[in-house]
């Protein structure tokens, strides 16, 4: 499998499953401005969106969109725990997270605020946005250590990366004290920190 993949972009929660879960992968590290691809070529020729994270499976398949390259390494590797099994009301728990980091937190917020061509009144709309997130999470992590059951899932791998975002947009967790908590513990997970180094490392 390849993984087009940007540094620190919501790709890396991609990374971070992957590790969680031990599968391999070449990563191949693309410059979002120009899609360039940095051991050759252009993303564009790979998926016509342009954008990370890309997967593509060893017979070829390009499979886009974050959420379904999250589930299906996780379903490549049900034993990890990354996404419970289908039928269970579990699995539809995490789906549900993983549509609202994804349309809640990643395209409500953060895509504005890494995206060079929104408009400052639009970026701090964005930002406007953040703590009613923030505090939707707070309340729902108060006793609980994952996002979804008592498992570390591709939910929680992808909220990592927004989490990440969030320390860097220098956003004070002080206010969302459950969130800080959990963003320290799943922050301090061999893989998670690995990812994360890996990729900052890059930057
Ligand atoms: N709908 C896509 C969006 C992915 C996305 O927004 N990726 C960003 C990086 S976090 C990107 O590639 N940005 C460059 C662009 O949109 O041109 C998904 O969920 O995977």
């Amino acid at each position: 499998m390849e993984l087009y993949f940007s540094p620190m972009a919501c790709s890396l929660a991609s990374r971070i499953s992957l590790y969680e879960s031990g599968q391999s992968a070449t990563f191949k590290r693309v410059q979002l401005s120009d899609k360039a691809i940095a051991s050759g070529g252009s993303l564009l020729d790979i998926s016509a969106k342009g954008q990370v994270p890309v997967l593509v499976l060893d017979d070829g398949t390009v499979l886009t969109e974050g959420p379904a390259v999250l589930q299906y390494l996780a379903d490549r590797q049900p034993d990890s725990g990354l996404l419970p099994p289908v039928g269970t009301t579990e699995r539809y728990q995490v789906l549900s997270w993983l549509n609202y980091v994804g349309t809640e937190i990643h395209k409500l917020v953060f895509w504005h605020l890494f995206s060079p061509d929104t408009s400052p009144e639009a970026k701090a709309f964005a930002r406007s946005k953040l703590p009613a997130k923030l505090t939707h999470l707070d309340r729902h992590l108060a006793g609980r250590r994952f996002l979804a059951g008592d498992r570390f899932t591709v939910a929680d791998a992808y909220l990592a990366w927004a989490l990440a975002l969030v320390r860097r947009i220098g956003v004070d967790l002080a206010g969302w004290p459950n969130v800080a908590t959990y963003a320290g513990n799943i922050h301090s997970r061999p893989a998670v920190a690995r990812a994360m180094s890996d990729e900052a490392a890059m930057m």
